[in-house]
Order: structure tokens, then sequence, then C-alpha cells
């Protein structure tokens, strides 16, 4: 076992590099490009492109360590079976999920719009999840991927803070993961909710989490 203690909020992380891996939320088009989901819903996608090379180090960083990488996809099938009518048909998007736009079928696994940006592409044989709801362990084999690796840390980065990223912080918290939020390499539509996001996970002694900037978390990974 190798502990290297990594400078994080509201205390050091102890983070084991036996035991942790890096989990990148949903950089996928339909979040981060014009004509997706997102700007479906009304949102200033280009707030979310900041971020890119802050992952993109990081991954770097951990593919160089050997450590491993997981990617997520929110996406249904082309059938629409696994989402929720509640959830297609809430507010009132320019193109709902299933809907054909100019990345191909809004939300849609397969569809252009769906895979994650050419940039952060995952390498072959990294974890890719596709899933259908907002958190990264609901109706996908996550839980057991990571048990079958030992994994127990996960780092976490991606889209949006405050929906995807924070409810798949909550739920690996619940099932006893302990989780760091790469608060530099993670964005929303709404500056206010990451803040608000990151102070939540911290507060209370950490009650969701840790939050560690990418140098922090790039230096201790090394
Ligand atoms: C949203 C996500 N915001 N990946 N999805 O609907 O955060």
């Amino acid at each position: 076992m190798s502990v290297t203690p990594l400078t994080a909020r509201p205390a050091d992380f102890p983070l084991d590099r036996g035991k942790v891996a890096l989990l990148v939320i949903d950089m996928q088009r339909d979040f981060i490009e014009e004509g997706g989901f997102g700007a479906a819903l009304g949102n200033d996608v280009s707030r979310l492109r900041a971020i890119i090379p802050t992952v993109a180090r990081l991954l770097d960083g951990f593919r160089a360590a050997g450590l491993p990488v997981l990617h997520t996809r929110e996406c249904h099938a082309p059938d629409l079976s696994d989402c929720p009518p509640a959830k297609r048909l809430r507010g009132a998007p320019s193109l709902r999920i299933g809907d054909p736009g100019p990345m191909g079928r809004i939300l849609i696994a397969g569809e252009p719009g769906a895979e994650i940006l050419p940039e952060l592409a995952p390498l072959p044989g990294e974890t890719v999840i596709d899933k259908p709801g907002k958190g990264a362990f609901y109706a996908t084999d996550l839980q057991q991927i990571l048990q079958a690796r030992g994994i127990t840390q996960l780092i976490v980065a991606g889209v949006t803070t405050e929906v995807c990223v924070q409810t798949t912080m909550r739920e690996a918290n619940d099932r006893g993961y302990d989780c760091v939020l790469a608060q530099d390499a993670t964005e929303s539509y709404f500056p206010a909710f990451k803040t608000a996001t990151v102070e939540m996970i911290v507060a209370q002694g950490g009650i969701v989490g840790w939050a560690a900037s990418s140098a922090a978390i790039l230096e201790a990974i090394a």
C-alpha cells in the first residue's frame, strides 16, 4: 500500500495508488457543443469548454501513472425504453431526448452527440459506462466494476457539477467510496451552482467527500 497525502478540503486526502481511479463524468458533445442537449435546454455551453484542457491533463496523469480511468456517458436506448417520460417531457427544451438534432438524436447511445469529446476520448481498455440517469450507479454495472478492480477511492471530474457529478458523488459516498472532486476539472452552466456544490461536498467535515485542485491531484499520483 502506498498512501500519499493529497492537499484537499476539508482536510488532506489519503490517496492510495492501489485503490484510486479517475472517473470522468459525461464530457459529451451533447452537453458541451452547440446543437446538443445542454444547448436545447437554453444553456450557454461555451462555459463548459474551458475545463477541457484540465480534464485532459488529469487523463494524461492517470494514464502515465498506470492508474485506472473510467468514463461515463448520459444516454438512452434508441427506443427510449430506459428514459422515463418524466425525464423526456419535463420543461420546454427546443429539442427533447430522442429528437433528431444537428448531432443526431439527442442523448441517444451511438449518436454523434452522445460521444465523448474527441480531445478526451477513452483509450482502448478504459471503461465507458452508459447511464440513463444523472448518477453513474443507477441502472449500471459501475459498482460491480469498481469492486472487481478493488477501487475504493474516486477522483471525480466532468460535467455538470451540480447534476451528474454531484449525484454520482453522493451515490458513491452512500456506497462507501471516498470521493475527491477535481474542482477545476468540473463545470456548471451556472457558476453559483458550481460554487455551492463544492461547498456542500466539503461542509460538515466532508459530508459528501473532498475537493482538490487538479495540480494537487497530479502531484499526488506522480
Ligand atoms: C445534465 C449532466 N446536466 N451530465 N447532465 O443533465 O450533468
